[in-house]
């Protein structure tokens, strides 16, 4: 019998840790440079306020002694519940594609083998793929979007004994397989992704979450500052826009939950004020609730010119955006406010492309290259970095498309452009799914592609599998069980018919051609797709031996923003002694 069988009957009960009333959080994120967990800074917070004791343990810093840890802190400890964080399902770095499944499988089998508590997980790579996941890692429980009350609900309900059924929204690991608690009865169905119905509130809008420094068994957000040159915010959950390529509106939810104004503000001050001084927002894109945003920044800049010592002046913001909304007004409040430079999800520059690509909740296109000019100029005029994130390789790009993109990209003067080509294709994107309802369970799609496929990619829409995990399944593995993240690159590119047709073909030459356009005078600026042996420029944060040692140089800020000075920064590295081990990482300070 599984243990999400006793969970599913009610029958969990252990006298000793609902005494102890102990929530433990883990982090398995391996990935250097760190960057904090704030989902278990907002789990915590949540938990706290209902009463439970919680404390984080967290293996970011602690790699390659996780089982020592693990080990030791479970020696002694009977906790309540053990949830375990998933923000990272795979690169989704179509040239490299590597996935971090297995290594997240061997941290959750060690914590099933070290505690008899029941265990869930959440984050945002395991909302893409929630069902498939509590099967493949053997949980009890998972949960789909945001997760502080659900969790909360969780805990609650094993503090009194109650069964997990009680939880609305929660995903359960029966002898079945992985089923859904409903979110709340009456209600008209959740619909095939099972993410919250409009009337669930599922997120903590209101309370400063409580971010911490130096506190045992909390996250440490100044030691993630001080070793990976970031901390971060958020000041809303979800994204109600529809763009085809994209996981978030399914991941996380596709409404806005705003934050309360000074909730948010009262949260950077405390980070500023601990010395995380650099800070990224975690929304999917900030200025999408433009009216919010501007009130947050108005709020930030009112204190800062009200109250000469508080630690907001030291702050520097870093965005991601999109091109549109964007005017005077936002660009001036976020100078005043301290940003220090924009990430603009721009993905393309030609109207064919972001035509039925990057849409509203209306299908309405929303930006133009016009606006992206305009946005890139008005952050440039007020003294901000800026880079654009550029994914080339969606359906309908042609070489022709992709030389305009570059070239008009290039002509904005911005500090960094950032190429991606091909796309990851997850279940409950529009593209997933309109690539699953094409496929219908018997024909290979041209474009679909797959590093490690050994068969043509195939995919079953979800009306047509028995489970939702199954569904999910044909997007990370292959029928037989190996690893197979699907990905998606353009059939109309000038690559050879060889490569077309198989369902592992790389795209090699579109990477060739579009280094020998960009012009050599420019390569310090772009990010451009590579396989290993044709640049060292890529955009894969996952690991970057250059921004290790950006990290451990002490250099802090966004990641891109000292791209154009990398060569100098490398040969300051190694003329120090931060060379890189034998396995490419850098050498980390070691962690008491
Ligand atoms: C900002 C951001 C970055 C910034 C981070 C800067 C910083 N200082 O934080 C940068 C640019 C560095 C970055 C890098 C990468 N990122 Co990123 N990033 C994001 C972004 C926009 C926000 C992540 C975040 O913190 N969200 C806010 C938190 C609060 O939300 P959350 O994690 O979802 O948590 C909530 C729920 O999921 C749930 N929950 C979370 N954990 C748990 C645990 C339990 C037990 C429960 C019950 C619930 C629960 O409750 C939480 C609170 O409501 C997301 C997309 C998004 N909108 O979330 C992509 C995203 C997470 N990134 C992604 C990826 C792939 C990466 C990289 C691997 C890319 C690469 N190859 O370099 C690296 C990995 C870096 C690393 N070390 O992990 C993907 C993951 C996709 C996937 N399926 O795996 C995303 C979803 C982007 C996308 N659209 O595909 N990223
Ligand atoms: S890419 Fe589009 S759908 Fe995705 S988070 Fe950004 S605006 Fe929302």
């Amino acid at each position: 019998m599984r243990a999400g069988d006793r969970a599913w009957n009610g029958a969990w009960s252990d006298e000793r840790a609902m005494r102890n009333n102990l929530v433990v959080l883990i982090n398995p994120n391996k990935l250097h440079p760190g960057i904090p967990p704030i989902a278990l800074d907002i789990l915590t917070t949540s938990l706290e306020q209902a009463d439970f004791n919680v404390e984080v343990v967290d293996l970011t810093f602690q790699r390659d002694r996780w089982r020592e840890v693990l080990g030791d802190y479970f020696k002694d400890r009977s906790p309540l519940l053990v949830g375990i964080t998933v923000r990272n399902t795979d690169t989704i770095y179509p040239q490299e594609q590597r996935v971090f499944l297995p290594e997240h499988k061997e941290i959750i089998d060690e914590v099933r083998r070290l505690t008899a508590a029941p265990l869930v997980a959440g984050g945002v790579g395991f909302s893409s793929m929630p069902f498939a996941l509590v099967e493949y890692f053997g949980l009890d429980y998972g949960v789909k979007g945001p997760g502080e009350l659900v969790i909360s609900g969780l805990a609650s309900a094993l503090r009194r004994g109650e069964p997990a059924t009680a939880v609305p929204g929660l995903i359960i690991n029966t002898a079945a397989g992985a089923e859904q608690v409903p979110w709340a009865p009456g209600l008209p169905a959740t619909g095939l992704r099972r993410r919250a119905p409009k009337e669930v509130p599922v997120v903590n809008g209101e309370t400063p979450y409580l971010r911490r420094s130096g506190s045992t068994f909390k996250v440490d957000n100044l030691r993630y500052y001080e070793l990976g040159g970031l901390g971060n915010v958020l000041t809303k959950n979800g994204c109600p826009f529809r763009c085809t390529h994209c996981v978030e509106p399914d991941a996380k939810g596709d409404r806005f939950s705003r934050r309360e104004v000074g909730s948010v503000v009262a949260e950077l001050e405390a980070l500023a004020g601990q010395g995380v001084l650099d800070v990224h927002s975690t929304d999917s894109e900030v200025n999408l609730s433009f009216v919010h945003i501007k009130d947050i920044l108005r709020e930030l800049v009112e204190r800062k010119r009200t109250r000469s010592d508080s630690p907001l002046h030291r702050l520097r913001l870093w965005l991601y955006c999109q091109p549109a909304p964007f005017d005077e007004e936002f660009a001036s409040l976020l100078a005043e406010a301290g940003c220090k430079g924009i990430n603009f999800g721009s993905d393309h520059t030609c109207k064919s492309m972001i035509e039925g690509w990057k849409i509203t909740e209306s299908d309405r296109t929303y930006y133009s290259y016009q606006n992206i000019q305009a946005a890139n100029g008005l952050a440039l005029e007020h003294g901000m970095l800026v880079m654009h994130d550029i994914l080339l390789g969606m359906p309908g790009e042609t070489i022709e498309t992709v030389y305009q993109c570059l070239d008009e990209t290039l002509a904005l003067n911005a500090t960094v452009i950032g190429y991606t080509l091909g796309i990851r294709v997850f279940p409950y994107s529009p593209l997933g799914i309109r690539f699953a309802a094409e496929s219908g369970g018997e024909r290979a799609i041209r474009g679909l592609q797959s590093n490690t496929a050994t068969a043509p990619i195939v995919l079953t829409p979800l009306e047509a599998c028995r489970s939702a995990a199954e569904y999910e399944r044909q997007f990370m593995f292959e029928p037989s069980g190996q690893f197979r993240p699907v990905y998606f690159f353009s059939p109309e590119l000038p690559e050879d018919e060889a490569t077309l047709s198989s369902p592992s073909g790389r795209w090699t030459r579109t990477l060739e051609l579009m280094r020998d356009h960009v012009p050599e005078r420019e390569h310090t600026r772009v990010m451009l797709p590579t396989v290993p042996g044709l640049s060292k420029d890529d955009n894969n944060y996952a690991d970057n031996p250059f921004l290790m040692l950006q990290a451990r140089l002490g250099y802090k800020g966004a990641f891109w923003s000292r791209w154009r000075q990398r060569d100098q920064i490398m040969a300051e590295a190694s003329q120090g002694d931060l060379a890189l081990s034998p396995s490419g990482r850098a050498q980390q300070p070691s962690i008491a």
